[in-house]
């Protein structure tokens, strides 16, 4: 096989090492997949109930319907947007614990914990309508906490989820109401999907569309929480200067690699790492502790902490092979289970944490908020145990580590833009849009696959639109591809950004006192942190008047994989934003579905998909889509 699998170096270079030592890493487990079911590629094939698997045979020849009459449209939309309710459930069980971690601190039953950004809750409770005045913190937490706890338990459905109807435009949100898909509770929008795609209920493949464009609200509406009560229990981050790939981990220290998707336990991890410097050094690890990030538990600590992240989802096997990872602790989704096998061969202590995410072979450490500390030191002392063990004949270091900016919240745009105009920041970003030296901006998200060269496509994508002069904001695992490619740094925007975009990027970073251009891509965190994206472009379109779907802006997933991409992908089209997929959806066993995602649905939320594989083709749509806003803005 291909040793040539990545556009990360890092990743070409340490793969036969695996192969050497005859650890099946993911690309290995592709190929042995390969070639991949077709029916299961096209969306044809259906399992929900035990009168099947049926199938429908996409050439007309076989069959054209399942025992119960299900044909390859409902078919394919059933499948569609059980994997949106996936993703929703995904996100919004990770709101609903930082939500949890919220209510346990203000309950007196997380000593751990604190609210580390006074003035985010007070604009949080005044973005909800709260009244702060005359409230101490913790009055004004429990009441957000309690308007946060109503979208998970609202009854009646004639009221719409508080935190999506505050945090988009009023345009949108009666958009939304109007076609029946603002939902009333999130996690009735996930059952609602479960209910109506059981065997003999909703059969009708628009109608189960829609019901996937109501449940992406409530997946967009779980990210949000997620994101704003993350700041301010951890703070909200500010631009920092870190790195990334993974010559990150260092020889002299004992490195701990924290995986996943949740702040709660790594931000402990890392406090506590810092007390435990001088045990760590008694082992002979003169450097202390060091912890690297992977995935978006990794752009969540480097977003804050400035914690330097190590690789991303495809390659989250691959630290491993340098010997010198000493732990890997993980929480909740994207954790390869493969990990377990790869770390038995190394000494390597893989630790989960979550009582719903174990993984057979690894040492489990419970996690809870009220008895974090704790939890955290054994996971450290486990760490400093293992460096011990490590086999020097197994070492092989990485000098792959590239500089990256991080920590480009919305409150830190917008404050860097205030630098250029006090009064009115938003305006610099708005004329320099309307005038053209911003063309557009494109959000970069989303996740890593095998079924495409790792981290290629996100590279490609942002030199060539930033050619362009748009401006690329990126979050995820494209965060993750695109700092390990050095373009989060101000060399990459002199290198790689058109004249008026690096002359704009150029003014802002002076105006902050940088003396040097802000980076080409600016990382605004983790996947839920999509939801910052919205914020800068519902204050946009709150400012001129217009919805979210006039504006030049465009989302690309060009490695997506998961069901959390499935439900953003659906509510970034949901919300009018055209979106771009660099890897085939498994949908075009229907010919209604597919025209629907990339063509009807523009009447309705003004949004749709775009499905290109090739980057550069990806690359030219998306600056065409963004052509188009710009017509229908009359700029
Ligand atoms: Ni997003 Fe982050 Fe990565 Fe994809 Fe997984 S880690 S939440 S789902 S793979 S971008």
């Amino acid at each position: 096989m291909n040793n040539k699998v990545s556009f990360d170096e890092a990743v070409n270079e340490l793969l036969p090492v695996a192969r050497k030592e005859k650890i099946k890493t993911a690309w290995d487990r592709y190929e042995a997949q390969s070639p991949q079911c077709g029916f299961g590629l096209l969306g044809v094939c259906c399992r929900l109930c035990w009168l099947g698997p049926c199938r429908i045979d996409p050439f007309g020849e076989g069959a054209t319907a399942g025992v119960c009459g299900a044909d390859a449209h409902t078919i394919v939309a059933r499948n569609l947007i059980r994997g949106i309710a996936g993703g929703t459930a995904s996100h919004s069980d990770h709101g609903k614990h930082t939500l949890h971690t919220l209510i346990d601190l203000i309950e007196g039953k997380a000593p751990a914990y604190s609210i580390k950004d006074e003035q985010k809750l007070k604009n949080v409770a005044a973005k909800l309508n709260i009244e702060t005045e005359g409230k101490d913190l913790m009055q004004i937490a429990k009441e957000v906490a309690a308007v946060t706890l109503e979208d998970y338990s609202r009854q009646d459905s004639s009221v719409g989820l508080t935190w999506a109807k505050q945090t988009l435009p009023a345009k949108r949100v009666e958009k939304l109401k109007a076609l029946g898909a603002m939902p009333h509770n999130i996690d009735a929008a996930v059952s609602e999907i479960m209910a109506r795609t059981h065997i003999g209920v909703d059969a009708d493949p628009v109608n189960l569309l829609l019901g996937g464009i109501k449940c992406s609200v409530a997946d967009y509406t779980g990210m949000v929480l997620a994101t704003e009560l993350s700041d301010i229990l951890f703070g909200t981050p500010q631009p920092l200067l870190s790195s990334a790939n993974i010559g990150v981990l260092k020889e002299n220290a004992v490195n701990i690699a924290v995986n996943g998707h949740n702040p709660v336990l790594s931000e402990l991890v890392c406090d506590i790492a810092l007390e435990m410097k001088e045990e760590a050094a008694k082992a002979g690890a003169k450097e202390g502790v060091n912890i690297v990030g992977i995935c978006c538990t990794g752009n969540e600590v480097m977003m804050r902490r400035g914690i330097p992240i190590a690789t991303n989802f495809l390659s989250q096997e691959i630290p491993v092979f340098t010997g010198i990872l000493d732990a890997m602790v993980v929480d909740t989704q994207c954790i390869m289970p493969a990990l377990a096998k790869v770390t038995e061969c190394y000494h390597t202590e893989l630790i989960t944490t979550m009582d719903t995410a174990k993984i057979p072979g690894a040492t489990h450490i419970e996690f809870h908020a009220h008895s974090g500390i704790e939890s955290a030191r054994k996971i450290i002392k486990m760490a400093i145990e293992a460096y011990r063990h490590r086999d020097p004949k197994k070492v092989n270091l990485s000098s792959h580590k590239v500089a990256a900016f991080a920590g480009f919240s919305t409150e830190a745009i917008v404050g860097a833009l205030s630098k250029l105009d006090a009064q009115d920041p938003l305006k610099p970003l708005l004329d320099n849009i309307v005038n053209g030296n911003i063309q557009g901006v494109c959000l970069l998200g989303g996740c890593n696959n095998t079924k495409v060269m790792h981290d290629n496509s996100f590279v490609t994508i942002a030199k060539e639109l930033a050619k362009k002069n748009v401006l690329l904001l990126a979050t995820g695992c494209a965060s993750g591809a695109l700092a390990k490619a050095g373009l989060m740094t101000p060399e990459a925007t002199n290198e790689y950004a058109g004249d008026t975009l690096k002359a704009v990027l150029t003014a802002i970073g002076n105006a902050v006192g940088l003396q040097v251009p802000l980076p080409l891509v600016l990382h605004m965190g983790s996947c839920v942190d999509n939801s910052r994206a919205v914020a800068v472009a519902t204050a946009l379109a709150n400012k001129i008047g217009v919805d979210l779907d006039a504006l030049p802006v465009v989302i690309s997933a060009s490695e997506c994989m998961s069901e959390k991409a499935m439900s953003i992908g659906t509510w970034c089209v949901s919300l009018g934003f055209p979106t771009h997929l660099g890897v085939v959806p498994q949908v075009l066993g229907s010919s209604i579905v597919t025209e629907v995602l990339t063509d009807k649905v523009k009447d309705i939320t003004g949004g749709y998909f775009i499905v290109e594989t090739d980057p550069k083709a990806a690359a030219e749509k998306l600056l065409e889509a963004i052509k188009q806003r710009r017509r229908g803005l009359g700029i």
